[in-house]
């Protein structure tokens, strides 16, 4: 009986390298690679004064508030000790996780040994309340070690999702692994309970996932990956225990259908998008063609049926999530922004598959939208909610009591430049439009890319990319979906490219070649779909990126009663003295002027009424 185990084992074994084998052999399914952000200086007119106060305020907010405001890091240093109480929210740890991944990213490209310190002694606290079979949570560790594991909803791999992020990002940053092997202690602790064989588990709040990828990556440990496949493949069998108190149902976890066979997203939003992140991030190295092809509705659903026109998702505060398609409130919009974080980091993958400009044009409109409205322009408040109208009686905040979203906004603003430009065997890639030089070796060839615009409030771009060795790569330029017009001129010359699932493919470009393009950006008046039915008889306003809002506060006479007609001619004006320097746009009906300033702007001066569709009068 021992003799047939031990073979049938090892046939086993065998077989999976040969399964291992026939993946190797099967083209990529994921074609594009990003440029990683650490290769990417900004320097721009419209970033870099985010990026320096995500130096000198965001990272300072979120760590005051872990320190000393609230008792996140205290709850380590209890849980170290194995006494005290902890104090907060069952998650809190995940903010310490996200806050530190910032600092980690910050790290990379500005360099600063102060922080680095403080990255260090919270890691040391960190690693000091991790049990001595790896599990490190500080909720179960000061309320009851016997607790742990039995609720999907208590977030237990969400949060050490979050410390595998921030170790990876730590480790990248510093070269120091001390959070790298608690990861994987931490992992090797959740391997030994889970798995083939082993108990029944899924994560009530996705996460876990898209880290353990990470941790791969990092460690070229294959039980990391395999591990995260099997988790995703838990999903939708019946598996999940009861969450808290019964309250929620199989499809606010995403636990209703196995993930391949997904079609419409539903329940709660940012867990959707870790969901298909990881379901990206594993279909890539496992080139599973099931998972993207269920991706590929799954985003048709959430773009076309379930996206605000911020990029934003989420319509219901009741699940933080979906509730029916094209129901799509404006004051009651949740839109959190966690989830629109989310869609940039999902909308990438999707991308990267595919090579279709359509997903770019998502991510960048949640960016600048529904993902920068969720910190003020000193970046010392954010937004959780962001809705598309407002009587005045929102506002950001210092911090939440559950503060996600601070968290996000900290590790997300100092990794915007893996967005801009993706390498595939074929192409370099052009995303997005930002001033940077970025220097990274390509095909083993020193390569120059070299940006200079006045986006998103021009469309001007000038890039130059100067390779020591000719490169045998087309240039992909993404052309906007807003984008109606635009030229592109090689060395002053302008060039007819072809375009492909919207990029301009260059083809003929020599090193040093200097390439302009020039986008006309007019205001648009933007039409929601007839099926939602908040916004009938209403208009957006919409130039480049940005999607503009009324403010009462520019607007003290108009707003109870602007509207928009088919006779309302517009204006941009440059003021550079409001709000950190925007485009306005005015709109003149008659006698009736209305001013209306980038959505990601709002609630920066005195309270007031806000609204993104206006009523319009044909
Ligand atoms: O549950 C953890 C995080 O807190 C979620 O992602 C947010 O929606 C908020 O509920
Ligand atoms: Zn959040």
């Amino acid at each position: 009986m021992k003799q047939y185990l031990v073979l049938s084992l090892a046939c086993l074994a065998l077989w999976g390298c040969a399964e291992q084998k026939q993946i190797a052999d099967q083209p990529r399914l994921k074609m594009i690679d990003q440029i990683d952000f650490s290769h990417v200086h900004i320097q721009d007119n419209f970033w870099s004064p985010r990026l320096s106060k995500h130096i000198s305020a965001t990272l300072p907010v979120c760590i005051d508030q872990i320190e000393n405001q609230t008792g996140r890091m205290q709850n380590f240093v209890n849980a170290s000790k194995g006494e005290g109480e902890h104090s907060g929210i069952f998650f809190d740890d995940s903010d310490v996780y996200k806050a530190l991944e910032g600092i980690a990213y910050s790290l990379i490209n500005n360099p600063n040994p102060e922080l680095e310190k403080k990255a260090d002694e919270w890691i040391d606290k960190i690693a000091a309340a991790q049990q001595p079979d790896g599990y490190i949570n500080t909720y179960y560790t000061l309320t009851g070690l016997d607790k742990r594991w039995k609720n999907m909803d208590k977030h237990e791999m969400y949060c050490a999702g979050h410390m595998m992020e921030a170790a990876v990002a730590y480790y990248q940053a510093t070269g120091k692994r001390k959070l790298l092997d608690v990861s994987t202690r931490m992992a090797d602790h959740m391997m030994s309970l889970f798995g083939p064989g082993k108990r029944h588990w899924v994560p009530g709040h996705e996460e876990i996932e898209l880290a353990l990828v990470k941790l791969y990556q990092t460690t070229q440990e294959q039980k990391y990956l395999d591990f995260a496949n099997w988790l995703l493949e838990e999903r939708g069998h019946g598996h999940g225990t009861k969450g808290d108190e019964g309250k929620w149902d199989p499809a606010y976890y995403q636990d209703v259908l196995p993930v391949r066979e997904l079609t419409d997203i539903s329940g709660h939003a940012v867990r959707c998008m870790y969901l298909y992140c990881g379901m990206a991030d594993v279909a890539a190295l496992k080139k599973d063609t099931g998972y993207v092809a269920a991706l590929d509705r799954l985003w048709d659903d959430v773009v076309l049926r379930n996206m605000y026109v911020t990029g934003g998702i989420g319509s219901s505060r009741h699940n933080e999530g979906f509730t029916e398609d094209y129901d799509l409130p404006n004051l009651d919009a949740y839109c959190e922004t966690c989830a629109s974080v989310g869609m940039v980091y999902w909308n990438q993958r999707m991308n990267q598959f595919t090579g279709d400009s359509k997903y770019v044009d998502v991510l960048e409109r949640s960016m600048y939208n529904g993902a920068l409205a969720g910190v003020s322009l000193a970046g010392d408040r954010f937004f959780y909610v962001n809705p598309l109208e407002s009587k005045g009686d929102h506002h950001r905040q210092a911090w939440y009591g559950c503060a996600c979203c601070p968290s996000q906004i900290s590790r997300f603003l100092p990794s915007i430049g893996n967005y801009i430009y993706g390498t595939s065997d074929k192409a370099l890639w052009v995303n997005l439009y930002m001033g940077n030089t970025t220097q990274i070796q390509i095909d083993n060839k020193e390569v120059t890319l070299k940006q200079e615009t006045n986006y998103p409030w021009d469309g001007q771009v000038k890039l130059t990319v100067t390779s020591a060795q000719p490169l045998n790569k087309e240039l992909r330029i993404r052309i906007p979906g807003w984008c109606k017009n635009y030229t592109l001129s090689v060395n002053g010359n302008q060039v007819k490219a072809s375009t492909d699932k919207g990029y301009a493919v260059i083809k003929d470009w020599k090193s040093g070649d200097r390439i302009d393009l020039n986008m006309e950006m007019p205001v648009e008046i933007v039409s929601a779909d007839p099926r939602v039915k908040q916004n009938i008889g209403k208009r957006a306003i919409q130039r480049g990126p940005l999607v503009y809002c009324l403010e009462e506060i520019d607007n003290p006479k108009n707003f109870a009663n602007s509207n928009l007609t088919a006779s309302t001619s517009f204006e941009v004006k440059d003021e550079p003295g409001k709000l950190g320097g925007i485009k306005s746009v005015e709109a003149t009906t008659g006698d009736q002027k209305l001013s209306l300033i980038p959505y990601y702007t709002w609630d920066n001066r005195d309270a007031g009424k806000m609204e993104v569709w206006i009523d319009y009068k044909e």
